[in-house]
């Protein structure tokens, strides 16, 4: 796996780090977390494909990924089982960043993102264009292990962590609002930790 990295551009910290969302609780661990086995990735052929509601579709191998420009983001980490990490850092590249490389169409309002082995969720697009949204390598320093979803995933800090796909390939650009693997089966289409949107408001 090739190391070379981006111009590293800053440490971003998160407001409300220190504080915990209703109904959870602290924990220093961090357990890895699978609906399906993990994946194995190859990095030589690992792509992450922009697709859908765009003006071009994009690929990005691994070098051209690891020379964008990379950022390191302190941020909390929820799990709608009630737990809570809140002293991680996650050095990667901003969906923002990735956001320059092409143009959405002016329908394409939400996102679907794709994980090799199958695994999805979905986001608001705008929600993504925040800048606590980040593809992640590497967290707390060290390269992530495929446990926790290396060689990237994303990293969604202001929703559970169901949103923050492991193993990452794709994001696709929608007009509609889809469920993704967990929203699917009863979980909450947002999935907000501090409006506590952990599951569909009728079965709540
Ligand atoms: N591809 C994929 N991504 C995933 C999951 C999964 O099952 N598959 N689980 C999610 C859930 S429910 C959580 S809480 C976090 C856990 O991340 P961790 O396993 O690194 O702790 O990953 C999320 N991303
Ligand atoms: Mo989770």
């Amino acid at each position: 796996m090739q190391k070379k990295l981006g111009k590293i551009t800053g440490v971003k910290k998160l407001t409300n780090n220190l504080s915990l969302p209703p109904g959870q609780f602290l924990t220093e661990k961090f357990p890895a977390l699978t609906a399906v086995p993990a994946p194995i990735i190859d990095i030589d052929n690992w792509h992450l494909t922009i697709f859908g509601l765009v003006d071009k579709e994009l690929k990005i191998n691994w070098n051209q990924f690891m020379n964008l420009p990379q950022v390191t983001i302190e941020a909390p980490f929820h799990c709608v089982t009630q737990w809570s990490n809140l002293n991680n850092t996650w050095t990667g590249v901003l969906f923002s960043e990735i956001n320059k490389l092409f143009k959405s169409k002016p329908k394409g309002k939400f996102a679907m993102i794709h994980s090799y082995g199958g695994y999805t969720t979905n986001l608001l697009l705008e929600n993504l264009q925040e800048d606590s949204v980040i593809f992640a390598h590497s967290h707390n320093g060290k390269s992530l292990n495929e446990l926790h979803g290396g060689p990237l995933r994303l990293v969604a800090p202001k929703f559970y962590g169901w949103k923050s796909a492991k193993w990452v390939n794709a994001i696709e650009i929608m007009e509609t609002n889809k469920p993704g693997f967990w929203e699917e089966r009863g979980y909450h289409m947002q999935g907000d930790p501090w409006n506590e949107e952990r599951f569909w408001p009728d079965i709540c």
